[in-house]
């Protein structure tokens, strides 16, 4: 995921060394996905645990009809998917639009080739008359491209991918979608709500340690791309939900004083016995915390629409 905070030139090892030399350790969660990161995630997203998925799915299967009733557009219209991923869950609602007629151009984007490749083969496959327009790129700079079309516009950003940004960046985000959207484009978002504390936890903490080998390959695409020594035997994973402030925050945790050499970086990192990497935020949020983030960035909230058990929202605003 693009943070708005990380410039587009900012890359790999200088993202790594300035977060291992912060106060707090850090590495931003988008590194998680690189080629066997994402093959990890796809494993996450089949767990028992790991309820946002099916709750997503649900939503978008069984109340699509819901949601194209509400997007009134009346000339041909633009879809546009942040972080489209293998696309599963929004060919349900591309779906029952092709059902019922409507005029639309489909236009994922995503930062790897490899990933848009696979969307669209799989998107035309399922949906054979489905047009589609893939761009290649970063949020912003493909985003630009956009603002050339005339057509309405409506802006997918699902999974809860926006979970993983912090309170600024969540904001800042929402307020460029807001600038590239013109009165009337909508934006359908995906929260994952607060819930029983225990039901987030093993969301997070699997039984299986899928999570904690999700969060390991870091090391092991550190010691690979950067040339870095990380012991894995010497780290552990910890993930912690916090009901107070509805945050998932996740970490490795150095099980010794140790240094850690990174060649390209040529620069050595010393850890304390216990210290933390926090590698990623998943923020679970109130309705009341989703509709002060839509008034408080340009949007007017037409409806949320939950699945069965109250777990998650697709909440689709306008501007
Ligand atoms: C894909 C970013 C929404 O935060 O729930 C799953 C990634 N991390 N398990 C999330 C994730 C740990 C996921 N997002």
């Amino acid at each position: 995921m693009e943070t708005t905070t990380t410039s587009a030139t900012s890359t790999f090892e200088q993202d790594i060394d300035e977060g291992l030399s912060a106060p707090l350790k850090n590495i931003s969660s988008k590194y998680f996905y690189d080629d066997l990161g994402s093959v990890i995630f796809q494993d996450i997203m089949k767990m028992p645990e790991y309820y946002p998925t099916p709750c997503e799915f649900e939503i978008l299967s069984l109340q699509g009809e819901s949601i194209i009733e509400k997007l009134n557009f009346d000339e041909p219209f633009n879809i546009i998917e942040f972080g489209a991923g293998d696309g599963i869950k929004t060919r349900q609602l591309l779906k029952k639009l092709i059902e019922n007629q409507v005029d639309f151009t489909y236009v994922p984007i995503d930062i790897s080739q490899k990933a848009i490749d696979e969307l669209e083969a799989n998107m035309l496959g399922y949906l054979p008359g489905l047009k589609i327009r893939s761009l290649v790129g970063n949020y912003f700079s493909m985003i630009e491209e956009l603002s050339e079309m005339e057509q309405p516009g409506l802006f997918l950003f699902l999974g809860s991918n926006i979970g993983n940004y912090q309170e600024q960046e969540a904001n800042d985000l929402l307020e460029q979608f807001n600038n590239y959207m013109k009165s009337g484009d909508k934006i359908l978002t995906g929260f994952d709500l607060q819930k029983n504390p225990a039901t987030i936890r093993n969301a997070y903490d699997d039984s299986q340690g899928i999570t904690k080998a999700f969060n390991m390959n870091l090391l092991q695409r550190m010691n690979r791309e950067l040339g870095a020594n990380f012991k894995k035997e010497f780290f552990d994973f910890y993930s912690h939900y916090n009901p107070v402030n509805g945050e998932v925050r996740s970490y490795l945790v150095s099980l010794k004083q140790q240094e850690v050499y990174i060649s390209k970086i040529d620069k050595s990192y010393s850890f304390r016995q216990n210290e933390l990497i926090w590698t990623e935020l998943s923020k679970k949020y109130t309705i009341a915390e989703i509709e002060s983030l839509a008034s408080n960035n340009g949007f007017e909230l037409i409806e949320h629409f939950l699945d069965c058990k109250h777990y998650f929202t697709d909440s689709l605003w306008t501007k």
